[in-house]
């Protein structure tokens, strides 16, 4: 039986007539993607077409889901709200905390020990409020969601970008940050720009060498790692319905990789099976009963450019392999065009590793396919030249694989099995057989690819591809390898040629488990106690924010000027500090340490005005807080691109920054940062930027008149002590500048319930 299926089956409950309605307020038929939105608006049925791309709507999602990693300080948040339960169904995975080194029995042992404290205390704070928690070995969050939450029709956030795997099911899932899902746990709405509406058509079929990742590769070989922004991107059309549900969970997975808000695709046969073969018939023939409200209308997907902002058309019969990479996601090549490329590009030929995982590529179809290529290899007598790492998605996954033989084809061409976790996804990878930063090639299943992602190295080079064509080139141990096309020798000196792959949607005789990780709350958790210890390195109790005062924001001084591309990866950088992801203080001491000082073009270097010396960000930035001044960060384009993670908001917070002025913001951390009650700002004039300098001093003149769509006036006084007064725009409704007065969000949540 699924979890919450009495939710669900409310949400069916009330699905047709809110979509009759919106069908009739907006005066045409209606996309999926609308069809969700409108049936979880926050004030109940619909009673007015919203404006895509222009409206902020509140929205009720269903459901929720947390990693570790941003679980914690979305808990350490919660605890603060006052509340005895969350809202609506919450989980929360461990998966971000594990190393991966030795093979899941040591691994994870060793994570036990290293982590313990930090899961023991999610699940602690999990049992207290109602919260189910899936144990350290249990899964990647997003696989453990398809399999267990997901379903077709729903809404749901997450705490992670990568959320938006759950439209493989039919869902519309969004990745946000924790701020946002604590509103959502304390019983809140949720609010997001009414989303433009990319459509994607699929024709044909899938053959040969080619996977459903290959729809995903081309796809943001097309749009770019910006195409999506804003956007839910629908899929639909004949080749569609073709695809597995894991399959379509793969491809909406990567839609994170194209800045979409998310993707999704209509409910079909494929799904349907895959509830049924995850134990969640009751799921399907609900959603059977209401099949035509949980996909888009007939008249949108015939004509589809009258209802898309756009159309991309596929057609999966002749779509070819790709790799993608190296260092963005984006950068599509056709397997067999490879080797001329990177000849060209100087990318070393050899592949190192052929890395099977994460949570866009880790189902159990995704292991059968890669498994077909593995048995040839030993068949065939083929010594793989690369060395091989597989993680599975969950520990249904692995159970069942190890179960029906899958894994034991991998261990015979020696791979490691890691735990079912991301691992050397997010760098959790303690590569042993390169150390420094030697320039060498990898291939993985995964989604991102950025420079130092899985091993902190940055001049590995690590191309994306289906897990099928990683196990294949890893065999090879040649980027330029085309299986469809080259031979390979085997130990006997054969030339020998490697089949397409097959697989099997689902495995024939079930899903079986043992002990699937996951820990039911208590009924009534009132009496758990959540421990703290107050020496922690790891975990620190959350103060409120202290409201900003008028009088603070004069005589503010500038922290740095962010020269170039400023990522949440600049601002609070992954990897080993993924340790203090609960110790604000702690994690503190990374802030900005990635960010290019314009004056300098150094990373963390910045003047400290009143001494006139030189220092790291956080100490620099520490001195003035002992002061009691207030300072301003400037930045450039997109500032804060890439993941959800709240920290980059709060560290500054924490640390006493009080506005950050840039051209222009990615869309979760602006939201993070009004959550977190600072001023993030844009110039009027984005040629202002270059009036800033170092020895700047900053007066927020007109703070005290802060309201909504009303630009505020800065003024600039330079060293000379000659001034620039500028215009600043900002994004703030009241209910958000309230956020602001209070000091936080969460703050204004608290003197609500009091
Ligand atoms: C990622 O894939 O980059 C992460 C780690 O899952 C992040 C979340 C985080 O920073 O904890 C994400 O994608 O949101
Ligand atoms: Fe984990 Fe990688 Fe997926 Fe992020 S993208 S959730 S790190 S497996």
């Amino acid at each position: 039986m699924a979890f919450d299926i009495d939710m669900i089956k409310k949400v069916y409950a009330q699905m047709a007539e809110r979509v009759d309605k919106a069908r009739e307020i907006t005066g045409k038929p209606l996309t999926l993607s609308e069809k969700i939105l409108y049936s979880h608006l926050w004030d109940g049925s619909p009673n007015k077409a919203f404006q895509r791309g222009k409206d902020y709507v509140d929205f009720a999602p269903d459901r929720i889901a947390c990693q570790d990693a941003t679980a914690q300080m979305a808990l350490l948040q919660f605890m603060q709200a006052g509340k005895k339960t969350v809202a609506v169904p919450t989980t929360v995975h461990c998966d971000h905390l594990i190393q991966a080194k030795q093979g899941a029995v040591q691994d994870l042992k060793r994570a036990n020990e290293t982590s313990n404290e930090v899961f023991d205390f999610l699940e602690s704070v999990s049992n207290k409020y109602g919260i189910g928690f899936w144990k350290p070995g249990a899964g990647i969050i997003h696989q453990v969601v398809l399999e267990n939450y997901a379903f077709p029709g729903g809404m749901m956030i997450g705490t992670d970008s990568h959320t938006v795997n759950a439209g493989g099911l039919g869902m519309v899932a969004i990745g946000v940050g924790g701020a946002d899902a604590v509103d959502v746990m304390a019983g809140m709405a949720w609010e997001l720009k009414f989303p433009k509406l990319i459509g994607v058509k699929l024709t044909g079929e899938l053959n040969g060498w080619t996977a459903s990742k290959d729809v995903i590769l081309k796809v943001a070989g097309i749009l770019t790692v910006k195409g999506g922004t804003g956007a839910i991107v629908e899929y639909f059309g004949p080749g569609a319905k073709n695809l597995s549900c894991t399959g379509k969970g793969t491809i909406c997975n990567m839609g994170a990789e194209i800045g979409a808000t998310t993707s999704t695709f209509g409910y079909d046969d494929a799904m349907e099976r895959f509830l049924r073969a995850t134990d969640r018939a009751d799921i399907a023939d609900e959603a059977n009963k209401i099949r035509p409200y949980l996909t888009g209308d007939d008249e949108v997907y015939a004509n589809p450019e009258i209802y898309f902002d756009q159309v991309i058309e596929i057609d999966l019969s002749t779509l070819r392999p790709h790799l993608n990479g190296p260092f963005t996601p984006d950068l599509a090549t056709p397997v067999g065009q490879l080797g001329e490329k990177a000849k060209k590009n100087d990318w070393p030929i050899k592949v190192d590793w052929g890395l099977i995982g994460s949570c866009t590529n880790s189902s159990y179809e995704d292991l059968s396919r890669a498994a077909s290529i593995a048995q040839q290899a030993v068949d065939k007598k083929l010594k793989p030249k690369s060395d091989f790492g597989i993680n599975p998605g969950s520990e249904q996954i692995r159970f069942t694989a190890e179960r029906d033989g899958l894994l034991d084809v991998f261990e015979k061409l020696g791979a490691t099995i890691f735990t079912n976790a991301c691992g050397p996804c997010i760098g959790q990878w303690d590569r042993s057989d390169r150390k420094g930063d030697e320039k060498n090639t990898i291939v993985h299943s995964f989604n991102r690819n950025f420079s130092k992602r899985a091993d902190g190295n940055p001049n590995t080079h690590a191309f994306v591809g289906s897990p099928e064509m990683v196990a294949a080139i890893a065999i090879s141990g040649r980027l330029d390898f085309d299986p469809m096309n080259d031979t390979l020798l085997n130990e006997d000196g054969q030339e020998v040629k490697l089949d397409v792959p097959v697989g099997l949607e689902l495995p024939p005789k079930g899903f079986e488990v043992d002990d699937n990780g996951y820990l039911a709350p208590k009924e009534d958790g009132s009496s758990v106690e959540v421990k703290v210890a107050k020496d922690s390195e790891r975990l620190q109790l959350l103060e409120p924010f202290q409201p900003i005062k008028d009088s603070e924001l004069q005589g503010v001084k500038l922290l740095i000027k962010a020269f170039g591309k400023c990522t949440t990866d600049h601002i609070s950088m992954a990897g080993p500090w993924l340790r203090y992801r609960g110790h604000l203080d702690n994690i503190a001491n990374n802030t900005l340490i990635g960010a290019v000082n314009a004056f300098n073009k150094k990373t963390n270097f910045v003047k400290n005005q009143f001494t006139g010396e030189y220092g790291g960000v956080p100490n620099v930035q520490r001195e003035y807080k002992a002061k009691g001044i207030k300072t301003i960060v400037v930045g450039d384009h997109n500032y804060g691109e890439g993941s959800s993670r709240e920290h980059a908001a709060m560290q500054p917070r924490f640390l006493g920054v009080a506005a950050v002025l840039v051209k222009s913001f990615a869309r979760i951390h602006e939201t993070n940062l009004k959550k977190q009650g600072m001023l993030g700002l844009t110039f009027a004039n984005e040629a202002d930027y270059d009036l800033i300098q170092e020895d700047d001093t900053f007066n927020f003149v007109d703070i005290a008149d802060f309201s909504e769509n009303k630009p505020l006036t800065l003024e600039i006084v330079h060293k000379d002590g000659s001034k620039d007064t500028i215009k600043v725009n900002h994004t703030y409704n009241d209910a958000q500048i309230k956020w602001y007065r209070e000091g936080s969000a969460l703050n204004l949540i608290k003197k609500q319930n009091a």
